[in-house]
C-alpha cells in the first residue's frame, strides 16, 4: 500500500507544490517544483509544526524527534526533518525530486501536518562553523511554506 501527502508553498514571491509519496514503509519520495527562487540553493526542511498562524515563523524548529543536531539528509547525525537544499536555476525554479529514508507518512516519524519550509540561503548542512550550523545550517529567512497534508490516492 502506499500513501500520498502533498504541501502547497507560499510565500511573497516564492511557490511551488510538493508530492510525497511511500510505499509501505520505505523511502518517500519527494517530487515538484518550487518557483520564485533567487539562483542557487536553498535550505528545504520539514519544521515541528503545522502552524502558520504567524507566517512561517510558526512552524518552529526543524522536526527533530530524537533529539539530534542539525545535519544533511546523507548523514547519520542530522534531524528527521533535514531534507538538505534545493536548486533553482537561472530561472528561479528548482525542480525537486528527493528520496529520503528519514521521514515518513505515518508512525513516529511522520510528517503529515507539519510544515515544509524553503530558506532564503543555502543550509550548509552543519558544517559551516556558523554559531547557526548545528541547529538550522544558517539557512536565513524562510521565504515560503505550506503544511503537509495527506491526499488523495
Ligand atoms: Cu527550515
Ligand atoms: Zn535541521
Amino acid at each position: 500500500m502506499s500513501t500520498k501527502a502533498v504541501c502547497v508553498l507560499k510565500g511573497e514571491v516564492v511557490n511551488g507544490t510538493l508530492f510525497f509519496c511511500q510505499d509501505s514503509k520505505g523511502p518517500v519520495k519527494v517530487t515538484g517544483e518550487v518557483n520564485g527562487l533567487s539562483k542557487g540553493l536553498h535550505g528545504f526542511h520539514v519544521h515541528e509544526f503545522g502552524d502558520n498562524t504567524n507566517g512561517c515563523i510558526s512552524a518552529g524548529a526543524h522536526f527533530n524527534p530524537l533529539n539530534k543536531e542539525h545535519g544533511g539528509p546523507k548523514h547519520e547525525i542530522r534531524h528527521v526533518g533535514d531534507l538538505g537544499n534545493i536548486e533553482a536555476g537561472a530561472d528561479g525554479v528548482a525542480k525537486v525530486s528527493i528520496t529520503d529514508s528519514m521521514i515518513s507518512l505515518q508512525g513516529d516519524h511522520s510528517i503529515i501536518g507539519r510544515t515544509l519550509v524553503v530558506h532564503a540561503d543555502p543550509d550548509d548542512l552543519g558544517d559551516g562553523g556558523h554559531e547557526l550550523s548545528k541547529t538550522t545550517g544558517n539557512a536565513g529567512a524562510r521565504v515560503a511554506c505550506g503544511v503537509i497534508g495527506i491526499a488523495k490516492m
